[in-house]
């Protein structure tokens, strides 16, 4: 028997294994033995199919069940006291129901399982920005990912000591029938419950549950921020700047976070450092500047459209010691996806678990997927070929730009930037976009997603916009806010932007303007580059294209504006009067453009 020095620890873990009645409770310690061990045990019990190891060393496969393979945000509540505090965005449930329910289902559930106990540090161990989680699970699978996505194991329980503070994560798989699945987070007793789930944004809580919902939670209250973003750094000349960037989900943020300079550029010497791609945690630094941690140890990324074009790191990372789940799984011990890398298998099994062929079509002419759009590779962020050497640095990095964007055909230029903190979170409380497929619902509708963090922020939103404008105030040298779309298209729905490695022309220019250079002109909306102001060289693209991509049309904006209202009414009293200051002088600059 392990002795455990965190007795209220110790307590919990004998309690949930209490209810939950499974047959053995394991205690992971993180060690590599213990990894080849429970690696075993998961291929024994079919939990996951070994990849053709020559191939794929390291590798391992996995299906979950079918009505279970993205986040489901409607399952998925803030369990605060006061309803107003979960805000207009959440679902919510009383705590008390919220622990009856999961009470309820959690009774027996590990029966015939191994319940596995996870301490987990989200941040490097011991740095000021980590937070320490213990994940209890009944899935060997969300072990594996956890092994990959956190750090894990005995060092942890050591940091944790006798007394210290850590978030309850509680998960089981129960039946996997979505009658009984819940999200519940409790912000007020730092404890999330997950149920009825295995798919990884529901069941991997270190990750959205506890880094972004409970830590955003927290942040508020010390005075920091857990945010969706990527991190990456800039290199030339040998000096580094970083940029933080939300998108929505599924929108590209692990390619940006793992760009490779252009063709173009290549005279420039530019270098880019990755060092996160989903979530990042900002804090004030001793020099007064934003300086941001990516709390995550590995990627967790969407697979269909990532190949050697898009993103060429992401295969290089992916290429050992990866978990691969829903993709099509080859015949031969494959995998392969949509937009992804050479020929399919010859013959394999989609990822509903059906036999596939290339060049099949279903019932009414339409290929039949062989991956889920929504499938994921797990792997290691340190086998990134563009891993920053500093990623797990316990200070984090100086943040020169913060940058927000998301998927609009029309409307949103190429880029264009805030004219301070203030107007600068106005432009990140209105972000919207169109749906993709990271989490249940109408692929394509356009949603209003404020700062990516739509399903993701544990609180009030309103009140959530308040904090961002206060830090504004508490750091003396604030990055600038930037807003980019790469997805603009012409008439033909053709898009405009090429993107991809060529979005480093558009950071160039962010990075110019932090330094307080390169050319821009003042729009109603923020500054944009001046004409001549991106670099261009050596991309074919014509000046009528890039006038489009620039462009800023006042009444389509001024069109914008009652969507804008009406989301901002749903936040009655709490959404701060500064943002409504905001939208009126937006509405005045636009005005005043429309009738001239
Ligand atoms: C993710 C998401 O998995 O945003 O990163 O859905
Ligand atoms: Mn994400």
């Amino acid at each position: 028997m392990k002795t455990i020095k965190h007795k209220e620890l110790e307590s919990w873990v004998n309690e949930t294994a209490k209810l939950g009645q499974p047959d053995h409770v394991y205690w992971v310690d993180g060690t590599p033995a213990e990894k080849d061990r429970l690696t075993k045990r998961a291929i024994a019990r079919g939990f996951v199919i070994p990849l053709d190891q020559e191939k794929y060393p390291g590798c391992y496969y996995s299906r979950s069940n079918i009505n279970d393979v993205a986040r489901t945000e409607h399952l998925t509540y803030i369990c605060s006291k006061n309803k107003e505090d979960a805000g207009p965005t959440n679902n919510w449930m009383s705590p008390d129901e919220g622990y009856a329910k999961s009470k309820e289902i959690l009774k027996g559930s590990m029966h015939g399982r191994t319940m596995y106990v996870i301490p987990f540090s989200m941040g490097p161990i011991g740095s000021p920005f980590s937070k320490i989680g213990v994940e209890i699970t009944d899935s060997l699978y969300v072990v594996l990912n956890m092994l990959i996505m956190t750090r894990v194991g005995d060092r942890v329980l050591e940091q944790l000591g006798t007394d210290g503070a850590y978030t309850k994560c509680l998960h089981t798989r129960a039946d996997l029938d979505v009658h009984h699945r819940f999200i519940l987070h409790f912000p007020e007793d730092n404890t999330i419950v997950s149920t009825g789930s295995a798919y990884g944004g529901n069941a991997l809580l270190g990750k959205k549950c506890l880094a972004l919902r409970i830590a955003s939670w927290q942040a508020r209250q010390e005075k920091w921020l857990a945010e969706h973003m990527l991190i990456l750094g800039v290199e030339k000349d040998g000096k580094t700047e970083y940029v933080v960037a939300a998108f929505p989900s599924a929108c590209g943020k692990t390619n940006l976070a793992m760009l490779i300079p252009p063709e173009g550029l290549k005279g420039k010497n530019y270098k880019i450092w990755t060092l996160g791609d989903d979530i990042a945690w900002l804090r004030k630094g001793r020099d007064g500047r934003l300086w941001a941690l990516n709390p995550e140890a590995g990627f967790f990324g969407v697979a269909p459209g990532t190949n050697s074009k898009t993103n060429p790191n992401a295969m290089k990372t992916m290429s050992k010691n990866t978990i691969f789940t829903n993709v099509l799984l080859g015949d031969d011990l494959s995998v392969w996806w949509e937009d992804g890398e050479g020929q399919p298998p010859a013959s394999g099994v989609a990822w509903d678990g059906t036999p596939w062929k290339p060049g099949m079509k279903d019932s009414s002419g339409k290929p039949v997927l062989g991956a889920h759009p929504n499938s994921r590779f797990t792997s290691p962020a340190n086998q990134c070929p563009s891993i920053a050497p500093n990623w797990e640095d316990p200070q984090g990095v100086p943040i020169s730009a913060v940058i927000f964007g998301g998927r609009r055909e029309r409307l949103a230029p190429l880029v264009f930037e805030s004219f301070d903190w203030a107007h600068g979170v106005y432009v990140g409380a209105t972000v919207a976009s169109e749906r993709t497929a990271a989490a249940d619902g109408k692929v394509g509708e356009v949603r209003r997603d404020p700062m990516a963090m739509i399903p993701f922020c544990g609180y009030n939103m309103g009140d959530y916009f308040g904090h961002w404008l206060e830090m504004g105030r508490e750091i003396p040298k604030p990055p600038k806010i930037f807003h980019v779309n790469w997805f603009r298209r012409d008439e033909n729905r053709k898009f405009l932007w090429p993107g991809y490695g060529e979005n480093l022309r558009v950071l160039e220019w962010i990075l110019a303007r932090c330094r307080g250079e390169g050319k821009a002109e003042k729009t109603p909306i923020g500054f944009v580059p001046a004409k001549d102001a991106l670099d261009l060289s050596g991309l074919n693209i014509s000046g009528s294209t890039v006038e489009k991509l620039l462009e800023v049309k006042p009444e389509d904006w001024v069109a914008e504006l009652d969507g804008v209202k009406a989301f901002f009414d749903k936040f009655g009293k709490t959404l701060p009067k500064e943002l409504w200051k905001q939208f009126e002088e937006l509405k005045s600059r636009l005005q005043s453009k429309v009738a001239a």
